[in-house]
Order: structure tokens, then C-alpha cells, then sequence
């Protein structure tokens, strides 16, 4: 059967946001869990993914978890370990502990970031692309993809790892008009990753359907994933801003764009 209680981590965040406005129109029943308490939803666990017995009971009689916590940018080691290495690893415990049987993770372009962008002629990012991560956070997301496949291999639970582009409103730059998933694909997308039959663990690119693409969506679409929305029409305005990718621009070469040339943060 389709699952129906969903419990959606990170749900005070922006993505969380977002979802919580869109998934409900899909017949789910949504609970939500986040560091942070949300306003207007006194029902919302606040609970910390350190926490593996609130994790326990917050998967506790879900059919499946759509698990955006975390960390969503480059930060320190230590924190990145804690809540993506870590508190990834505790979800997963605690739905194998509480018989969930369905996970569908949060991962990033990020996890393959220092993948060249395609330019003129070239073939699309296939989703089988070896893994380059661009950051520590892009290596947490590397990691989540790895545990989701021993979690499948070992104890049979159902991951699909989506590589989310950008999920926002609106494109805000021009690499943007590229990767772009508009929330409601997003909410397309994660319905498809909820309820696909037979996923095993499966990786998949999370954008909408660009003129502009840089990746294969084909994975996503054998899910049952339909992309309806398109960041061209924000192209103009952007390129009269920003100007086009300039290839001589280190920000601009590859899937991760300026995560790639970004500093580490200290101290680690
Ligand atoms: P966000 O930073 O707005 O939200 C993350 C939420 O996770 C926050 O509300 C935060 O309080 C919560 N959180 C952080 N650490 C926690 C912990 N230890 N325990 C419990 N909750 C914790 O990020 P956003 O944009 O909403 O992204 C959601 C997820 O999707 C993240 O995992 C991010 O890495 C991933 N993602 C998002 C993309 C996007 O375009 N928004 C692109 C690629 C990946
Ligand atoms: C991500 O992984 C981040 O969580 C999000 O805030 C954006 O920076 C996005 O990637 C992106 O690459 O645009």
C-alpha cells in the first residue's frame, strides 16, 4: 500500500517549509520533526537527530520518513559530523529498530559537485557519475547515499537518494537555471520517490525539466516522476543581471559551482 504517515525531518526549514505546504495535497499525513519548533504547529517534535531515542519514537508507526534535516551548507567537521554523518546514521537505526520500511533522502549535487558542467554539445551528467564531492557537507551527502545502500543491501529498507539541485521559489542565478527543481516538482519528485514500487536504493537527479539541464533525469523519471515547470523563463533577467557562465570563471565550471572554490570553514 501507499504510504500515508510520513514523517518529515527538517521540517522547519526551507525546503520543510515548502513541503509542508505541498505534500498534504497528495494524501499524506504529515509528521514533523525539527531542531527548531515551528510556529503554528504545536503537534511538531523538537527534537535533535543526536537523539536516538526521540528519532525511535518519532518513526514509531510511519510508513516511511522524507528526511531533509541537517546541515544544508558547508560548515565545521565537527557539526557536519554530528548532524549529517551522525543523525543520518540514527534515522536509519531507528527505522530499522521501528520496521520502516521506506527513506527518502536529502542528498545534493554537491555529493558529485566537482563534476564539470556540461558546455555546448556535451552528453548530461548521468546519475551513475563517479562521486566528487565538493565539500565536507557535499561528503555527508556522499556518505547518506553509501548508508542508504548498506541499509538496503543489510536490512532491506528503501532509500531513494535524491540529488537536489536548487529548490527554492525561484532560480537566483544563472547556474541556477540549470538545476532548478521549482517546489512544486520538488513535491512531484518526492511523491514519485515515496511511492515508487521495487526502488531498492535508487539515486536520482532532483531538478524540474530546464531548458538549460545539466543531468540525465531518467532515473527520476522511472519512479513515475513528470517534471512540469522550467526555469526559462527567469533566464533573461538573470543573464541581463549576472551575465552568462563565463568559462574562464573557476565558479562556473563545475555542478557545484562556487562550493567548489568556497574556503573551508575553520576551525575543523
Ligand atoms: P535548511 O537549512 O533550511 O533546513 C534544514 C533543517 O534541518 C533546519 O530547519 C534545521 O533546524 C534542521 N536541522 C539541522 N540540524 C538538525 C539536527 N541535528 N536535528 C534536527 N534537525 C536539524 O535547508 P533546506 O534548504 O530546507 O534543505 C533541506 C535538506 O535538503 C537538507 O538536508 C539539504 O542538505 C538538502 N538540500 C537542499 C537543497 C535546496 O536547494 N534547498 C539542495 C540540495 C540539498
Ligand atoms: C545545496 O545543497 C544547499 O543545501 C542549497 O542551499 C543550495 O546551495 C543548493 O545546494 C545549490 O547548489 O544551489
Amino acid at each position: 500500500p501507499a504510504p500515508r504517515t510520513v514523517l518529515l525531518t527538517g521540517a522547519a526549514g526551507g525546503l520543510g517549509t515548502l513541503m509542508r505546504g505541498l505534500l498534504p495535497a497528495y494524501g499524506y499525513d504529515l509528521r514533523l520533526l525539527d531542531l527548531r519548533g515551528i510556529e503554528g504547529e504545536p503537534d511538531a517534535i523538537v527534537a535533535d537527530l543526536a537523539d536516538r531515542e526521540a528519532l525511535r519514537e518519532a518513526v514509531r508507526g510511519t510508513d516511511a520518513v522524507l528526511h531533509l534535516a541537517g546541515i544544508s551548507l558547508e560548515s565545521t567537521f565537527d557539526k557536519i559530523l554530528r548532524a549529517n554523518i551522525e543523525g543520518t546514521y540514527n534515522l536509519y537505526e531507528a527505522a530499522r529498530e521501528e520496521g520502516v520500511r521506506r527513506i527518502v533522502f536529502a542528498s545534493s549535487n554537491h555529493a558529485v559537485g566537482f563534476t564539470p558542467r556540461p558546455r555546448g554539445g556535451d552528453p548530461l551528467i548521468p546519475v551513475d557519475t563517479p562521486r566528487r564531492p565538493d565539500t565536507l557537507y557535499g561528503l555527508s551527502k556522499s556518505f547518506g547515499e553509501d548508508l542508504a545502500q548498506l541499509y538496503w543491501d543489510k536490512h532491506g529498507i528503501e532509500t531513494v537518494s535524491v540529488r537536489i539541485g536548487s529548490c527554492f521559489p525561484e532560480p537566483t542565478s544563472v547556474r541556477m537555471l540549470s538545476v532548478w527543481m521549482s517546489p512544486a516538482d520538488g513535491a512531484r519528485l518526492f511523491h514519485a520517490a515515496l511511492t515508487a514500487e521495487g526502488v531498492g536504493h535508487t539515486v536520482v537527479h532532483g531538478s524540474s525539466a530546464n531548458t538549460r539541464l545539466w543531468w540525465d533525469l531518467s532515473s527520476a523519471r522511472a519512479l513515475g516522476y513528470d517534471p512540469r515547470d522550467d526555469s526559462e523563463p527567469y533566464a533573461r533577467k538573470l543573464i541581463a543581471e549576472q551575465g552568462e557562465l563565463d568559462p574562464a570563471n573557476p565558479d562556473h565550471a563545475h555542478l557545484g559551482g562556487h562550493f567548489c572554490t568556497n574556503p573551508p570553514v575553520w576551525p575543523h
